[in-house]
């Protein structure tokens, strides 16, 4: 097989690289380990910015989520028993977020693959990277039990953060900075209709709770909990309670119960490779950072990234020019510690840690209330929450 791009993993960083690829006439295969229905029924991220939903228009990929997304002009902090609204769109000059589960962007993306015949292989395995170095880098992989190469000019990495790309990169030729949380979330899908109609943040001396949505059906919750807590402990009468607890206020508003179809433990990392390339391998996506989920920054900068690289290598490949896949790395990374900071500082502000002494936690206080109700630093919070514009 030969192709000009050989993209590893069909989470949103592939298939939307292949999808703009495809737009800018550059041919693609792309190569994932898991089967399709898993990669469409992979329950994570939530929130999208503004520029991802413009970039996911711009693809023709945004039709369904034009009709069923649930478009946030706020969200909200509780903490000593209120909620304290952040008016997104009126401290951005009109921006707004937009709530679709990153699973439907995925089905939305695969479905559109399909419909332009574009080369997507599930279900792969023992895929591995060669003379990346070279002008000629291939891929072999493992395909119903045949073993197969691929030809390639350049390789994407899109694999997340435990795909083969990044590991394929000599130790001595990256950089990796990494912060580990002490706590985790325990995320539960209910069947039961949203409560409020934004995001609400609770920060309570139990711990962290966030309550989302997925549709006027579903809610989306979470609690903090420990990195290695035992779902076995968390029968669903408890994570109501814990819930409840969280979010008590003084208005007396509560999610509401329902049938909890899905739970799972997230954990908290910061991580960054830099470079986020090596010959011709270009990481994008997971596979070159991880953020804590708490600023909802993941999936967003997974779309960042494949928005600049495709625009490269259509430039590489319609006017011979390098320059932009010369600048990759450096142009994401600029974004990437921009949300890697805004991610972090969302996190400890909003999270109890058990080693937190008295004085970090009136620190904690003292910006949640900042924040709450100074303009400048509301402000700041919703121009990074909402995404910074892409400045291509
Ligand atoms: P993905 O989505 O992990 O996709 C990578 C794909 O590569 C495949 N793969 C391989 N394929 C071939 N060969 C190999 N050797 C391979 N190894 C792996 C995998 O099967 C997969 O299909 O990375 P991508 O595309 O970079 O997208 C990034 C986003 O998925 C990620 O940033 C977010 O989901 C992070 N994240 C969240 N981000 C948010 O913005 N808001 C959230 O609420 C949020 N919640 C979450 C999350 C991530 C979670 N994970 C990773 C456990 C909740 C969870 C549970
Ligand atoms: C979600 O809906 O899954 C979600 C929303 C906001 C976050 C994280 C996750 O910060």
């Amino acid at each position: 097989m030969r192709t000009q791009v050989a993209i590893i993993g069909a989470g949103p960083a592939g298939l939307l690289l292949s999808h703009l690829l495809r737009l800018a006439g550059v041919e693609s295969v792309v190569l994932e380990s898991r089967s399709r229905e898993h990669c469409e029924h992979r329950i994570r991220a939530g929130v999208l910015e503004q520029g991802t939903v413009d970039t996911l228009n711009e693809a023709g990929l945004g039709a369904r989520m034009q009709r069923e997304g649930l478009v946030h002009h706020g969200i909200e902090l509780l903490f000593e028993r209120k909620r304290h609204r952040i008016d997104l769109t009126a401290l951005t000059g009109g921006r707004a977020i937009t709530v679709y589960g990153q699973h439907e962007v995925v089905c939305d993306m695969i479905a559109a693959a399909v419909e332009h015949q574009q080369q997507l292989y599930f279900d792969v395995s023992e895929v591995s990277l060669h003379d990346l170095t070279s002008d000629k880098p291939w891929i072999q992989f493992t395909h119903d039990g045949a073993v197969q190469r691929i030809d390639c000019d350049y390789v994407a990495g899109c694999d997340g953060f435990h795909g083969v790309a990044r590991e394929s990169i000599p130790a001595d030729a990256l950089q990796n900075f990494e912060r580990i949380y002490p706590y985790a979330w325990l995320g539960i899908l209910a069947h039961a209709a949203p409560t409020c109609d934004e995001l609400v943040y609770a920060h309570h001396e139990r711990g962290f709770a966030l309550f989302s949505m997925r549709s006027p059906e579903v809610t989306r919750l979470y609690l903090q909990c420990r990195p290695d807590e035992d779902l076995a402990q968390w029968p669903d009468e408890r994570i109501w309670a814990e819930l409840h607890a969280r979010f008590e206020n003084d208005e007396g508003w509560l999610p509401a119960v329902g049938d909890i179809t899905q739970k799972g433990v997230t954990p908290m990392r910061s991580f960054v490779c830099e470079p986020m390339q090596y010959g011709r391998l270009y990481l994008a996506g997971d596979a070159a950072h991880i953020v804590p989920p708490t600023g909802a920054k993941g999936m967003n900068l997974a779309v960042a990234d494949v928005r600049m690289l495709s625009k490269a290598l259509a430039a590489r490949y319609r006017e011979g020019r390098d320059d932009l896949l010369a600048a990759y790395s450096a142009t994401c990374l600029e974004r990437v510690w921009r949300a890697e900071h805004f991610s972090y500082f969302m996190t400890n502000m909003l999270h109890p840690s058990f080693d937190d002494t008295p004085f970090i936690n009136r620190l904690k206080m003292a910006e949640l209330r900042y924040v709450a109700h100074s303009d400048a630093a509301s402000r700041m919070l919703a121009e990074n929450y909402v995404g910074l514009p892409f400045r291509d």
